[in-house]
């Protein structure tokens, strides 16, 4: 099997409401899509780069250019775990490298008739859905969102949060939907250590974690606010890779992993947080980047994994898109399928991805 090229494209996805973070409000998704062409199959890749360095340094454009300029180029084999290794030369850059890979794997896997959830080690056929909450205009706008998910099925809820905006719209939530259900908070690196007595009086209401409170590089500062509260601490931005999982865990900075493909690099590194989560007897889930079908279906690969013990951001399609590039994903009783087709076992309509396309290229390899 030999790799002939990569076609780059550029979607625009526009998102059913707008998605605010601590760090922005996102209106559309703008999404680099990869398809890998070898001798024997196709592939596809995503990568989950926003359009602007907000969430991370990398960004949309920046992504392109070095796929193109510098791991492309790079290539040897397209053996996914080969290139994985070829590329990792080249410093920084993790989401453009899991694009890559995603491609490659999907045009192995295609070409052997193998699905990702059983190359990757799932032990499940579907996964619990979650789902993120943005942060809203107001709390009762918050509570009618909050229970239009509840009410499909979603077995998990996370709430945005940032200074201003948390401690209200949890006692909020669990005053009107009450102590069972599964609650947690992300702040996307908004706090700092000396907010650390505000944070805890989200003590008071069980929830299963505080997500990435702290800055991406603030590793000893969440080793000393997870000493001063109750909640347990669960990083996202700052676990780059396995080896700061394990540098991570041995400090105590958390007490549970959010694993993002993206972040990390690619799906073979994100099985590698999960085996040290595991080995550390750490609980770990599934993050999500706002993924069109393509790479939701790799992350709900991912998520059947045994150590993914709580309920990620494997949201269905239509918690963003009115229409996904992909057949949607659908909540059956509260979960999300994982494909079982050969590679992500999904595919895109070409009509639907030329309608979005707002850039297109050909990279001969
Ligand atoms: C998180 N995701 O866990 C991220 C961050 C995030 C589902 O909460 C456009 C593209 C907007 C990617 C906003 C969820 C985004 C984005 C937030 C990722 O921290
Ligand atoms: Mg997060």
């Amino acid at each position: 099997m030999k790799l002939e090229g990569v076609e780059l494209r550029r979607i625009k996805m526009p998102l059913r409401t707008p998605f605010r973070t601590s760090f922005g409000t996102e209106h559309e998704r703008d999404v680099l899509l990869l398809r890998a062409v070898t001798t024997e199959s196709e592939g596809w890749g995503e990568c989950v780069a926003m359009s602007s360095p907000l969430y991370s340094a990398e960004y949309v454009s920046g992504a392109a250019s070095v796929i193109k300029r510098f791991l492309l180029p790079a290539l040897t084999s397209c053996d996914a775990a080969q290139a994985s290794q070829a590329m990792s030369r080249f410093k920084g850059h993790p989401m453009a490298k899991a694009a890559v890979e995603m491609a490659l794997l999907d045009a192995q896997l295609r070409a052997s008739g193998m699905s990702f959830g059983t190359y990757l080690g799932a032990v499940r056929s579907r996964v619990p859905a979650g789902v993120s909450v943005g942060i809203a205009p107001d709390i009762p706008s918050l509570l009618s969102t909050v229970e239009g998910f509840l009410a499909a099925g979603y077995q998990r809820i996370k709430l945005k949060i940032e200074p201003g905006w948390d401690v209200a719209p949890v006692r909020a939530v669990r005053a009107q939907f009450g102590d069972d259900v599964l609650l947690q908070v992300d702040a996307n690196a908004a706090y700092t250590l000396a907010d650390a007595r505000h944070l805890a009086q989200l003590d008071s209401f069980d929830l299963l974690m505080i997500e990435q409170p702290l800055a991406e590089d603030d590793l000893r500062d969440h080793a000393s606010l997870a000493r001063l509260l109750r909640t347990p601490l669960c990083l996202d931005e700052s676990i780059v890779s396995a080896k700061a999982a394990a540098f991570a865990l041995s400090l105590g900075a958390c007490q549970v992993v959010n694993v993002k493909p993206g972040r990390v690099g690619g799906y073979l590194e994100a099985r590698r947080v999960h085996d040290v989560c595991a080995a550390h007897g750490v609980p770990v889930w599934c993050g999500g980047m706002l993924e069109t079908g393509l790479g939701r279906a790799a992350n709900v690969a991912l998520a059947a994994l045994p150590g993914f013990v709580l309920p990620g951001d494997t949201s269905a399609s239509d918690r963003y898109y009115v229409e996904d590039v992909t057949e949607p994903f659908v909540l059956e009783d509260g979960h999300v399928r994982v494909p079982g087709g050969a590679g992500l076992g999904v595919a895109p309509d070409g009509e639907v991805l030329a309608s979005r396309t707002t850039w297109v290229e050909w990279v001969p390899v």
